[in-house]
């Protein structure tokens, strides 16, 4: 989709460092990392959260699988483990409007989520 970032570093139109890619799914290095391993996994395919997903894209969720594993692997966390989070939307703190999952490890990455946030 013109305007995005994300489809923009999948077509090679801005660079970025990729580290594993097949023909549903491409994986790169987060531009401001928040651990030693901080790997974006994203659909080549325009969707702009986890909910626009269909029946029809299970080789993409299939890609997506193969893809965190193939990157913690890569990247030496397969053993030690990572976290994997989607953003989605405003609450979600979703900042790039294209789907994708951050790969994160290399260190503990610490609680779920910040006790201060209201529960309810
Ligand atoms: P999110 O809040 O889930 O939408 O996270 C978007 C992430 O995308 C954020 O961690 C920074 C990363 N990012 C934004 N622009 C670029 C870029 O141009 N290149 C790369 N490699 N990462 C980017």
């Amino acid at each position: 989709m013109s305007g995005c970032i994300f489809c923009k570093i999948i077509a090679g139109e801005i660079p970025s460092k990729i580290v594993w890619q097949d023909e549903n799914v491409v994986a790169f290095r987060d531009i401001s990392p928040l651990a030693p391993t901080h790997v974006l996994i994203v659909p080549r395919k325009h969707l702009v959260t986890f909910s626009d997903f269909s029946a029809g894209d299970g080789p993409i969720m299939t890609s997506l699988a193969v893809a965190v594993r193939e990157v913690a692997k890569l990247d030496g966390v397969l053993e030690s483990g990572y976290r994997l989070i989607v953003n989605n939307g405003p609450d979600g703190g979703q900042e790039v409007m294209h789907v994708h999952m951050h790969l994160l490890g290399g260190r503990n990455i610490g609680p779920m989520i910040k006790r201060s946030v209201p529960e309810g």
